[in-house]
C-alpha cells in the first residue's frame, strides 16, 4: 500500500473522482491544486496544498516525504498555446523534477486520447504505444508529458507511467463516450495498479473501462494488474435515446472525436 501520495489536479474532474477512491486507512493524501480543495471531512486523512504545478519551489515542498505522485494538474482542454506551454508543458516538467530532487521514485502522469486524436476509428482497435498524433495543443502537451516521463524514466531510473485516459466521468455523456469512458472506480483501479506494479520502469497505458464498444487496448494495462470491472453499456440506452450515431460523423471517426474539428482550432 503506498502509503502518501501527492495529487496534483486534485480540485478537477478526476482528482475529485479519485480523492475518495484512493483514500485509505493507512494512506494520507496530499491534495494540490490552485484552485480551492473541499475541506477534509471528519477522519479523512488529507493534507491540502494550494500551488500550483509551475512552482518549482512550492511543488519540491510538496514532494517532500511522498512515495508517489499522481500528476492530473494542468488545462484538461483545449487552450491556446502559450497557457499550454506553461501550465501542460513545462508544469509537467516542474513537477518531474520535482519528484526527483525530492527522491519520489514513482510518478503516474495523466496523459490522453487526444495525444493520438487523429487516429481514425477505421484503423480498428488502438494498440498500446500508438505513435503520437495529436488531435490538439492539448493533445501536443500529452504527447510532451509522455516524452518527459520516457527521458526521467530513462536517465533517473524512476517508474513513470503515463495513462492515456479515454472519458473519466461519473458517465458517459454522449455516443463516443460509450466507447471512451473510463469508469471512475476502474480509474482508481487501475491507479492503483500504477502505483504497485514492481518495477513498471516506463510504460504508456490506455485507461479506459472494458465498455463493450471500448476502442482502446486494455493489454498493456493488464499487464500492470488492472482489471476492469466496468461497462459502459448499463448507459447505452440512455445515451443512444435519439439514436445510434452515425459512424461516419467526425465525433466518431478519430480517437479524438471533435476535437478534430475547426471548432478546437485555437492556433493563435
Ligand atoms: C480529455 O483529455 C479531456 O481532459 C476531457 O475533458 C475529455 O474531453 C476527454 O479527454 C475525452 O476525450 O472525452
Amino acid at each position: 500500500m503506498t502509503a502518501r501520495i501527492l495529487i496534483t489536479g486534485a480540485a478537477g474532474i478526476v482528482g475529485t473522482l479519485m480523492r475518495t477512491r484512493l483514500a485509505a486507512p493507512d494512506r494520507t493524501l496530499r491534495l494540490l491544486d490552485i484552485a480551492p480543495l473541499p475541506a477534509a471531512a471528519d477522519g479523512e486523512r488529507v493534507e491540502l496544498v494550494t500551488a500550483s504545478v509551475t512552482d518549482q519551489a512550492a511543488m519540491e515542498e510538496a514532494c517532500a516525504g511522498v512515495d508517489a505522485v499522481i500528476h492530473l494538474g494542468g488545462h484538461s482542454l483545449e487552450r491556446p498555446w502559450a497557457e499550454i506551454l506553461d501550465v501542460n508543458i513545462n508544469g509537467t516538467h516542474v513537477v518531474l523534477e520535482a519528484a526527483r530532487r525530492a527522491g519520489v521514485s514513482r510518478v503516474v502522469l495523466a496523459s490522453s486520447n487526444h495525444a493520438v486524436g487523429y487516429y481514425e476509428r477505421a484503423d480498428g482497435e488502438a494498440g498500446d504505444y500508438l505513435f503520437p498524433k495529436p488531435d490538439t495543443y492539448y493533445g501536443v502537451s500529452k504527447v510532451a508529458l509522455e516524452a518527459l516521463g520516457s527521458l526521467y524514466a530513462s536517465r533517473y531510473g524512476m517508474d513513470v507511467i503515463a495513462v492515456r485516459i479515454g472519458s473519466c466521468f461519473e458517465k458517459p455523456r454522449d455516443a463516443r463516450m460509450l466507447s471512451t469512458w473510463l469508469s471512475p472506480d476502474d480509474g482508481a483501479r487501475l491507479f492503483e495498479a500504477c502505483l504497485s506494479a514492481p518495477s513498471p520502469g516506463f510504460r504508456v497505458v490506455w485507461g479506459v473501462s472494458d465498455n463493450a464498444r471500448r476502442w482502446f487496448s486494455l493489454s498493456e494495462a493488464e499487464a500492470l494488474g488492472y482489471e476492469s470491472a466496468d461497462d459502459s453499456e448499463v448507459f447505452a440506452a440512455e445515451v443512444l435515446a435519439g439514436g445510434e450515431p452515425d459512424p461516419g460523423s467526425p465525433a466518431m471517426a478519430y480517437l479524438g472525436g471533435a476535437w478534430c474539428t475547426p471548432e478546437f482550432d485555437t492556433a493563435v
